[in-house]
């Protein structure tokens, strides 16, 4: 294969966002933390376990020390697995599997560039696994995005070169991290138009064959 498309997972090809302001919240109330919002967790879309956790206690009274933090990131992901529980086909996003289709079909490989450590467990229980060729997950790297690792790494887990890579993502950390890492990309989500991707669209359902054409011409 000489081209690959990385898909972001969460807010590209699965909605787990509300799970993890759930078990955020849970967490915040149960720390007596008062007024955790869902602009808060905006904040925490992309970035990594511990950097949610800072978005959190910033509302907190007191300090707490990094094994405190360690403590309470695990008990956090505890209450995200138990809702994790729940996922299944319908929390796919709007056009992940026939583009995960399309692309195979194209002889295009697909891979993952997700913050998360739980990408796996997430693409089982969504069915996407099979159609996915190599995972770059949280278990993978040691810094997050806009650091380009997550997306080098899934690159050279296809033996691909960067520029021979289309980064999918729905966060400007993402965006910023794919231009970083010497990728191409396309902004997908709400806020898509204002993330800076070469390309952009309202979620994957939009992307037309057409587009793909587009924009995988320009990768490579
Ligand atoms: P975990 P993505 C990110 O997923 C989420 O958007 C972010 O909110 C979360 O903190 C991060 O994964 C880590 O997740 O706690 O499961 O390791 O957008 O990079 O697919
Ligand atoms: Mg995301």
């Amino acid at each position: 294969m000489e081209k690959c498309v990385i898909f972001d997972l969460d807010g590209v090809l699965v909605s787990t966002d509300e799970l993890h302001y759930q078990a955020w919240k849970r967490l915040a109330e149960e720390l007596g933390i008062r007024g955790f919002c869902r602009e808060d967790n905006k904040r925490q879309r992309g970035v990594s376990r511990m950097a949610s956790l800072e978005v959190v206690l910033e509302r907190a009274e007191r300090t707490y020390s990094m094994e405190e933090k360690q403590e309470l990131a695990k008990q956090k992901n505890n209450y995200y697995l138990e809702l994790l529980a729940n996922l299944d086909e319908g929390s796919r996003l709007p056009g992940a599997m026939e583009t995960l289709r399309y692309l195979r079909g194209q002889g295009v490989a697909s891979a993952v560039g997700s913050a998360s450590k739980n990408a796996i467990v997430i693409l089982e229980k969504t069915g996407l696994l099979p159609w996915i060729d190599k995972v770059s997950c949280g278990l993978d790297i040691t810094k997050s995005k806009p650091d380009p690792e997550v997306f080098l790494v899934a690159a050279k887990k296809v033996g691909l070169k960067p520029g021979q890579c289309l980064v999918v993502e729905d966060s400007a950390a993402g965006i910023q991290a794919a231009a970083a890492g010497g990728m191409k990309s396309l902004a997908v989500g709400p806020l898509s138009e204002t993330l800076g991707g070469d390309f952009c669209a309202v979620n994957l359902a939009e992307v037309t064959e057409e587009q793909w054409e587009k924009i995988l011409g320009s990768v490579g």
